[in-house]
């Protein structure tokens, strides 16, 4: 997946109107947006073809799929099925429910970003001490694609070791979490940007500012 200006604006906004206005801000930056159950629970799965179909992007739909491989596939195959090019599936369920994602990824053309270690504080009591695993797990099986902590640029390390250069490597918690842009890229290919610019009075300067920042 090319993300122009390595950046993700993550619209966790459940206004369909709203979260237009922001990509419209932001468009001439971007390429890649990401929606998730904030703005599909208020306004229906139809808001990623809305999105889409108005602005060209792509779209990566952030569900952190995590169920049996039956439900994951019905899910997945849901989600492509509305226009996602890709979908966030969480790893810790284990490897048959992430290969049902793999398996209507390739059945209806979109891609799988297998979910490793989060980047919320609480994730370092269950998550942190499997989350290698996970993402050993997600290398065999041949996934492409992983999420992993931008506010722990330690553990970010020891994923991009596990997945190697060749693997497609995206970080939340950029911003409002404490995350930096230029570090996190050390690491990451792309970071993931959500309040800090969608909750700004000027989201269009606040991206700009971002790509500065990397820019430096
Ligand atoms: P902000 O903290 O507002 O920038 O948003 C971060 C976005 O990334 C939100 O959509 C989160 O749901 C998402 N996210 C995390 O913050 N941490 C993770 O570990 C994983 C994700 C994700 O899968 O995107």
């Amino acid at each position: 997946m090319e993300v122009e200006n390595k950046i993700i604006v993550a619209l966790d906004l459940p206004d369909l109107e709203e979260a237009m206005q922001v990509v419209e801000a932001v468009r001439e930056e971007i390429n890649t947006v990401k929606i998730g159950y904030p703005l599909v629970l208020a306004q229906g799965l139809d808001s990623i073809s809305t999105i889409k179909d108005e602005f060209g992007c792509q779209v990566i739909a952030d569900f952190k799929v995590a169920d049996i491989p039956d439900t994951n596939r019905k899910i997945a195959d849901l989600t492509f099925q509305a226009g996602a090019d890709a979908v966030i599936v969480q790893g810790f369920v284990g490897d048959d429910s992430a290969r049902a994602c793999m398996d209507s990824a390739h059945s209806n053309g979109g891609e799988v970003f297998l979910l490793t270690e989060m980047s919320h504080p609480g994730a370092s009591k269950f998550i942190q001490p499997v989350s290698l695993e996970i993402a050993k797990m997600g290398v065999k099986l041949g996934i492409e694609n992983f999420v992993g902590p931008s506010t722990r640029l330690d553990r970010l390390e020891k994923i991009r070791d596990v997945i190697g250069s060749d693997s497609f490597l995206i970080s939340p918690g950029v911003g409002t979490q404490g995350g930096t842009p230029k570090d996190t890229l050390t690491f990451a290919d792309a970071i993931i940007i959500g309040r800090s610019i969608y909750l700004s009075e000027d989201p269009e300067l606040a991206i700009q500012s971002f790509i500065d920042s990397i820019e430096v």
